[in-house]
């Protein structure tokens, strides 16, 4: 997939045609880009804005129009008319979505939009957007409209959508008890999504989301899925913020659970025949935040990795909660060896487990039929066959495999650190 980042370039590679090139790049897809302003900054403080001629901009947009499929474009800091007249021509008669972050001022102060390139912004840009995504201030300045009383986040985005925008998600709209509220304007229907607020001056989260936007509306994803998974990707960046330099924090998106999981995912249906290695009940792939309290904590496949014919597919979306069945049993061995927040299960086969004894993984197995009834009807029988097979072990355990019982298909659970650590185990089973 190939994504194209329009932006100005932020020598500290918080935010910009730099953060994207990271986010773009960790999501697995190529990103593109076109440098429309160089800047200097650093976590601390702006320094200045040189925009590029319009000879190169042109020239920059040719080279990777002429060149690429390209799947999806975000357009960032413009900074001047000239600059988003140049990007009117050449993107207006593409038709591919395009999410723009109105972006006009750094967390450090930098103004990254003359005040005379506001109207144009409005006339010709917005038009293009699929999403645009302004926090709260950009939207008041778009809209010329404070979000006060009467003027609800609501008026305020079909300010925006009446100026062009198919959709229109303001960031950051209230923030209360904890809590950070976009709001969402689609076309026909609006709502609300809230998430944890994490408060921490950073660089870079802005630029994230749109980003991870892109990402998702490429990938054939509705508006919705599309915010949730942008709202998710951001958290995760700001929540492993690092600072860097010697000012703010700057946002990371290497440890992201959504990413990690979505990679194995994909390094795993594309096993050579491993079709063969998918149960009856098909299977599930899971990965938990640190310090599960329940399933709800635990990142899954909200529908099944399937079998279809000799292919395996993905039905479904990566979800809290997805699994009762795999998560139920890492929030299990979790409990034990806390440092275990991935698994996966695979079809039953002797051969599976005559090759697990050969390696020097550790595995332990229960026995359904020794589940003592009064308890059967209580807790799961997972919860109560993870449990026994691990009650006796010191060691962290790699595998854990049942036998199945009458109308219960035999099952085997591989456990690891990370997906990407299932992931190697796996490599050695089958
Ligand atoms: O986060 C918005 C943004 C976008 N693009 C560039 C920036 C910033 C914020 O500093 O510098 C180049």
């Amino acid at each position: 997939m190939n994504l194209l980042s329009i932006g100005g370039s932020d020598p500290s590679s918080g935010a910009g045609i730099q953060s994207d090139v990271k986010t773009f790049t960790t999501l697995n897809a190529h990103c593109l880009t076109v440098i429309t302003a160089i800047t200097s900054q650093n976590t601390s403080s702006f320094g200045m804005i040189e925009p590029v001629s319009q000879k190169i901009l042109r020239n920059q947009l040719d080279s990777v129009i002429s060149d690429f499929k390209i799947d999806g474009i975000k357009i960032g800091m413009v900074y001047n008319s000239q600059i988003i007249k140049t990007l009117y021509q050449k993107l207006k008669k593409l038709r591919i979505p395009i999410v723009i972050d109105p972006v006009i001022k750094s967390t450090t102060g930098g103004i990254l939009i003359e005040k005379s390139a506001i109207s144009d912004f409005q006339k010709f840009l917005i038009p293009l957007a699929t999403v645009i995504t302004p926090n709260k201030f950009e939207a008041e300045i778009l809209s010329k409209t404070k979000i006060v009383g009467k003027n609800t986040p609501e008026k305020i985005a079909k300010i925006i959508q009446k100026m062009g925008a198919k959709n229109v998600v303001i960031t950051g709209i209230k923030t209360k008890n904890d809590q950070i509220t976009d709001f969402i304007q689609e076309k026909e229907n609006k709502y609300q999504i809230s998430s944890d607020k994490i408060s921490k001056i950073n660089h870079g989260s802005g630029c994230n989301y749109s980003a991870a936007m892109i990402f998702s509306l490429a990938n054939k994803k509705n508006i919705k899925e599309s915010v949730k998974f942008a709202k998710e990707f951001t958290y995760n960046s700001i929540k492993n913020a690092k600072r860097l330099g010697k000012g703010i924090l700057i946002t990371d998106i290497q440890n992201n659970i959504n990413v990690e999981l979505s990679h194995a995912i994909s390094k795993f249906i594309e096993i050579k025949n491993i079709y063969k290695n998918i149960p009856e009940c098909q299977t599930n792939f899971v990965y938990s935040k640190q310090k599960p309290k329940s399933t709800k904590d635990i990142l899954a496949i909200s529908g099944r990795i399937v079998k279809t014919g000799e292919k395996v597919t993905v039905a479904g979306n990566l979800a809290y909660g997805g699994s009762k069945h795999v998560a139920t049993a890492l929030l299990i061995m979790n409990k034990k060896f806390p440092q275990i927040c991935s698994a996966i299960n695979l079809k039953y086969q002797n051969q599976t487990i005559l090759k697990i004894k050969k390696t020097k993984l550790l595995v332990s197995s229960y026995d359904r039929n020794q589940e003592p009834k009064s308890i059967k009807f209580k807790k799961s029988t997972i919860e109560w066959g993870i449990n026994s097979a691990i009650k006796n072990s010191t060691k962290v355990l790699d595998i854990v495999y049942h036998k199945g019982d009458f109308g219960k298909e035999p099952m085997i659970i591989v456990f690891g650190k990370t997906p990407k650590n299932v992931l190697e185990k796996i490599s050695k089973i089958i």
